[in-house]
C-alpha cells in the first residue's frame, strides 16, 4: 500500500473561518472559534485521515496589517505556516469578497506560493447568492493562479468533502507523520488554556480579549480518574481584572463553568477547573508569554 502525508496550511484574513474548517476536517474542536477577529494566535495542527492519506491541517492566525508586537508575531506565524506547507488553502469570506486585506495576501503569496500548490476556498457560501460566487471566483483567479477553486461552508459542511478529497490526492507520497488515531499536535494543557480563552473572548467586549492570555499552571491527575487544572488569566490593568471577574465574580464563574464543561466533553472525564486572574502590565512584552502561546517572541521585533 502506498500512503501519502503532508501539511496543508489554512490561511486568510481574520474571521474567514479557518479554525472552523480545521475543526470540521478533523472532526473535533481542536482550535477555538469565535465571531471576533484575531481569535487564533499560533499555529495549530489537526490531523485528518482520508483513505490512505494523512492530511495535517495547519490552522494559522489571520493575516492583517500588524501594528503591535503580538500582531507581528501572529502574522509571522501565519506566513511561516504557509511557507512550511505542501499545499496552501486561502480562505476568503464570500460576503466580504475581494478586500484590501485579501489583495495584500495575494501579494504575499507571490513569494510564499512559489513552488507549492495554492488552492482557493471561498467560505460562508451559505451567506450569499450563487451569482456572487462565480464573479468573485473569476476575479480572484484573474489575480492569482490558484490550482483549484472550492466553494464551501465550513460551518454547514458544504463542499468540504470535495476539498478534503482533493487535498488527499495532492499531499506527497510517504509515510504517515502521526499515529492514525491522533487528531491534534498540541499539548493538552494548551488546548485547555485555549478553551478558557475562547469562553472569555465570547463574553468580554472590545479590546479586552486581545489584552489577556491564559496559561495552564498545573495539571494534577487524581486517583478517581478526574483531573484538577489550575489556570492563570493574565490581564494588563486592574480595571480589566474587575471586568474579567464580573459583578460578584459572576463572569469568571460562568466562564469557568463553560470551559470546564467543554473540557469534560473533550476528555470524557471529570475536571476540576480553577481560574485565577493576575494583573501583569507587561505580559505583552514578555518572551515567556509568547512561548507559552506557541509564538516566537523575536518575530514581534520591528
Ligand atoms: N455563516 C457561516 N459562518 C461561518 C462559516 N465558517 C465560519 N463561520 C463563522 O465565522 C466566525 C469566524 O470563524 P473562525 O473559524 O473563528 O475564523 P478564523 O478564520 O479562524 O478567525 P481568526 O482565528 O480570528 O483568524 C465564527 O463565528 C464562525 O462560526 C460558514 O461557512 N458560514
Ligand atoms: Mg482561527
Amino acid at each position: 500500500m502506498s500512503t501519502r502525508a503532508g501539511f496543508v496550511a489554512l490561511i486568510g484574513e481574520p474571521n474567514a473561518g479557518k479554525s472552523t474548517l480545521l475543526n470540521r476536517m478533523v472532526g473535533a474542536k481542536v482550535s477555538i472559534v469565535t465571531h471576533k477577529v484575531q481569535t487564533t494566535r499560533a499555529r495549530i495542527r489537526g490531523v485528518a485521515m482520508e483513505g490512505d492519506s494523512q492530511i495535517v491541517f495547519v490552522d494559522t492566525p489571520g493575516l492583517f496589517q500588524p501594528r503591535r508586537r503580538l500582531d507581528r508575531a501572529m502574522v509571522a506565524a501565519a506566513w511561516g505556516g504557509a511557507a512550511d506547507a505542501d499545499v496552501v488553502v486561502l480562505l476568503i469570506e464570500a460576503q466580504r469578497g475581494l478586500t484590501e486585506g485579501v489583495e495584500r495576501i495575494l501579494e504575499g503569496l507571490q513569494d510564499i506560493g512559489q513552488g507549492r500548490k495554492v488552492a482557493l476556498a471561498i467560505n460562508k457560501i451559505d451567506r450569499v447568492q450563487a451569482e456572487v460566487l462565480l464573479g468573485l471566483s473569476q476575479k480572484l483567479n484573474d489575480l492569482y493562479p490558484f490550482v483549484e477553486t472550492f466553494m464551501i461552508s465550513a460551518e454547514k459542511g458544504h463542499g468540504v468533502e470535495a476539498l478534503r478529497h482533493w487535498l488527499a490526492s495532492e499531499v506527497p507520497e510517504g509515510p504517515w507523520l502521526y499515529p492514525e488515531d491522533q487528531i491534534a499536535d498540541l499539548p493538552m494543557r494548551m488546548i485547555a488554556a485555549e478553551m478558557t480563552r475562547e469562553k472569555l473572548t465570547l463574553r468580554l467586549h472590545q479590546e479586552l480579549p486581545y489584552q489577556l492570555t491564559v496559561e495552564t499552571e498545573a495539571w494534577e491527575e487524581r486517583k478517581d480518574g478526574s483531573a484538577k487544572i489550575d489556570q492563570l488569566i493574565y490581564v494588563v490593568r486592574d480595571g480589566h481584572k474587575g471586568i474579567v471577574l464580573g459583578n460578584k465574580g459572576e463572569t469568571i464563574k460562568a466562564v469557568s463553568k463553560a470551559a470546564r464543561e467543554e473540557l469534560e466533553e473533550f476528555l470524557g472525564r471529570k475536571i476540576h477547573l480553577f481560574l485565577q486572574v493576575k494583573v501583569r502590565p507587561n505580559w505583552l512584552d514578555e518572551a515567556e508569554r509568547y512561548s507559552e502561546m506557541g509564538l516566537d517572541f523575536k518575530d514581534g521585533n520591528t
